[in-house]
C-alpha cells in the first residue's frame, strides 16, 4: 500500500508485544517542534497504552534532525530497548532538504546495522507543513503511532 493511502494510527493490536519490561527513548527534534511534539506525544500515549512503564520512556531534545544520529548513537550506548528519533524535515527553496533528509536516513540505517538497539526512523519529510499536520495526528493519522508500534515489536525480534 502507498504511504498516501495508509492511516499511521491504525493497527492490529493483537500483533503488538507487551511492553512492561521495555525501556525506549525517544530522541525529539526541535526544529519544527509543534509537528515534532505531536509526533512525540502520539509515541508516548500509544506506549502507555501497551504498558510501557512512564518512567522507563525517556525524552531527550536534540536542535534539528541532523542532530537525531549522534543522540541516537549515545542512547545506543545507554541500556535502552529501542530509540525511536522523531523530526519533521519540510522542503524548503534550497537542498537543504535533500542534503539532511538523505543524512539522517542513512546515518539512522548506519546505526541499525552496527548497534546494539534497533533505531526506529519517525521523521517526516514533507513538501509542506500542511502534509506534515496531516502525518502527525490529522487525517493520515500520527507517524508517531506507527513508531511506537515498531519500537514494541522489534524488541521483541
Ligand atoms: C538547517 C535546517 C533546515 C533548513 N531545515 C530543517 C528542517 O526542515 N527540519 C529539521 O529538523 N532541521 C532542519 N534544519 C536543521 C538541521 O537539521 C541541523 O539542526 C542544522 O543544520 C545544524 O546542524
Amino acid at each position: 500500500m502507498a504511504s498516501a493511502n495508509k492511516n499511521l494510527s491504525k493497527y492490529d493490536s493483537s500483533m503488538v508485544p507487551n511492553g512492561t519490561s521495555f525501556r525506549i527513548c525517544l530522541i525529539v527534534s526541535e526544529w519544527n517542534h509543534e509537528i515534532t511534539n505531536r509526533l512525540y506525544i502520539g509515541a508516548q500515549k500509544t506506549l502507555l497504552k501497551h504498558n510501557v512503564l512512564p518512567e522507563n520512556i525517556v525524552k531527550i531534545h536534540v536542535p534539528g534532525s541532523f542532530e537525531l544520529i549522534y543522540g541516537a548513537s549515545k542512547a545506543q550506548t545507554q541500556n535502552f530497548d529501542a530509540i525511536i528519533v522523531m523530526g519533521c524535515i519540510i522542503k524548503g527553496e534550497t537542498r537543504h532538504f535533500e542534503f539532511i533528509a538523505n543524512a539522517v536516513a542513512q546515518g539512522i540505517k548506519d546505526l541499525n546495522v552496527n548497534g546494539k538497539s534497533p533505531v526506529i526512523f519517525c521523521v517526516l519529510t514533507d513538501d509542506n507543513i500542511e502534509q506534515s499536520f496531516q502525518r502527525s495526528g490529522g487525517k493520515m493519522g500520527n507517524k508517531g503511532v506507527e513508531s511506537a508500534i515498531t519500537a514494541l515489536k522489534m524488541i521483541s525480534i
